[in-house]
């Protein structure tokens, strides 16, 4: 039997408005090495998104480099892909490193390194391979490379390859990744496809950046049918599979972000023997609450003592108070309140029952054209990235509806 661990999102180094996180990825990363301890798998895989930005503060830094230091003293190889948040170039750099530990990564697609490994235990062999998070601009330039056919007259700049082509982009999609699974493949065996991006009709739990490829929201798990027979995914932070062919599984991510996910966080264990795959989702023990709170003056105490103090790390607690008229001293009261009762305040916002005709986020909008406010900030700081605005233009459209939609609800 060959025993696998799946996770993946783990964004080391991400805070929650300006409060640290790392007590969180200590407790998760703990409890983690002690789960390898007890299961003693032959593998974890890291399905991307190790860290949360391109540079990350030295501490999350340090985390990742002792958990791969806990992991080699414990024999257990360790896979890992770059997700959309994670810098290629810093999971690289210290390549020399991991030659003489048990680490097998792929960071870009389009890289001569190796992306197919085979694990054995026993009878049983299976074959990973290993597909990074891709951009579109990547698919463009595996096409300017493999794809001399087409007319250079067409193409007036790299990422105008495929758009000015008369075919439909999901089709130059899907025979990217289909020639990119059978490049890498060995075809001897049955095969695990490791990723990061969007795949099927899954749920998102909010804290994921949107990724569209080329207009295509997802991608079709069934083109990969016959390919392979097992995907194990990055991407999504909450866990779930489905039941296609192959069939499919997100990890989801290990830790809540914010108020509003799923509280309960999985990893999966995967064991394959005799060609069969048994997946096992595996409950992430639960550190720390993250709420939002609607309370008015005559409740607020009483639902605060209602608070659980369950978990280890203190809550973190957002409250929205309801009152008939600005008082500025209940606000101090129910500050000093949470932190005596062992809480974390995030951020206490008191809303007067007639503030909603009036918000300020539609008074400035009647003021402001936004994204005419983003494009200027945009281009005065990189003037000649359209690609960049664009896509920054959308990440900042769904800010701006997501404020919009919560400032509704409150
Ligand atoms: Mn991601």
């Amino acid at each position: 039997m060959i025993k696998i661990i799946h996770t993946a999102d783990w964004h080391l180094g991400k805070k929650f408005f300006q409060l640290e996180r790392i007590n969180d990825h200590d407790a998760f990363l703990s409890w983690l090495i002690s789960l390898l301890k007890k299961e003693k798998p032959d593998a974890i895989i890291i399905a991307g998104d190790i860290f949360d930005c391109h540079q990350p503060p030295h501490s999350a830094q340090k985390q990742f480099y002792r958990f791969l230091k806990d992991v080699s003293d414990l024999s257990i190889k360790v896979i890992f892909i770059a997700g959309n948040h994670d810098s290629k170039h810093f999971l690289n750099a210290p390549e020399p490193f991991y030659e003489n530990l048990d680490i097998f990564f792929k960071t870009s697609v389009n890289d001569s390194k190796e992306s197919s490994i085979v694990l054995k235990n026993g009878t049983d062999e299976l074959e990973l391979i290993l597909l990074p998070f891709f951009k579109w601009s990547e698919i463009n330039q595996w096409y300017l490379k493999n794809k001399t056919q087409l007319s250079s007259e067409k193409i007036t700049s790299k990422n105008e390859v495929i758009n000015n082509s008369e075919d439909d982009p999901d089709k130059y999609i899907t025979e990217y990744l289909q020639t990119y699974v059978n490049k890498s493949s060995l075809n001897k065996h049955r095969k695990m496809l490791v990723s990061h991006h969007s795949f099927g009709q899954y749920h998102s739990d909010g804290t994921e950046l949107n990724l569209n490829i080329a207009g295509i929201e997802s991608i079709d798990i069934s083109i990969f049918k016959g390919l392979v027979d097992y995907i194990a995914l990055g991407h999504i932070h909450r866990a779930q599979k489905f039941n296609s062919i192959p069939e499919t599984h997100y990890s989801g991510s290990p830790i809540v972000f914010r108020h509003g996910e799923n509280k309960q966080k999985y990893l999966n264990i995967i064991k394959y023997s005799n060609d069969n795959f048994v997946t096992e989702k595996i409950i992430v023990p639960n550190l720390r609450n993250i709420l939002q709170l609607k309370l008015n003056e005559l409740n607020w105490k009483e639902k605060i003592d209602l608070l659980d103090i369950n978990p280890t790390l203190p809550t973190f607690l957002s409250v929205v108070l309801l009152m008939e008229k600005s008082d500025y001293e209940i606000l101090t009261t129910i500050k000093n309140y949470v932190r005596e009762k062992g809480h974390i305040l995030i951020n206490i916002i008191p809303s007067t029952q007639n503030s909603n005709k009036d918000t300020p986020d539609e008074n400035i909008e009647e003021i402001y054209d936004l994204e005419k406010v983003f494009e200027k900030f945009y281009y005065n700081k990189f003037p000649n990235d359209t690609e960049g605005f664009n896509k920054n233009l959308n990440i900042f459209k769904n800010v701006i509806s997501e404020i919009k939609e919560k400032s509704i609800s409150v």
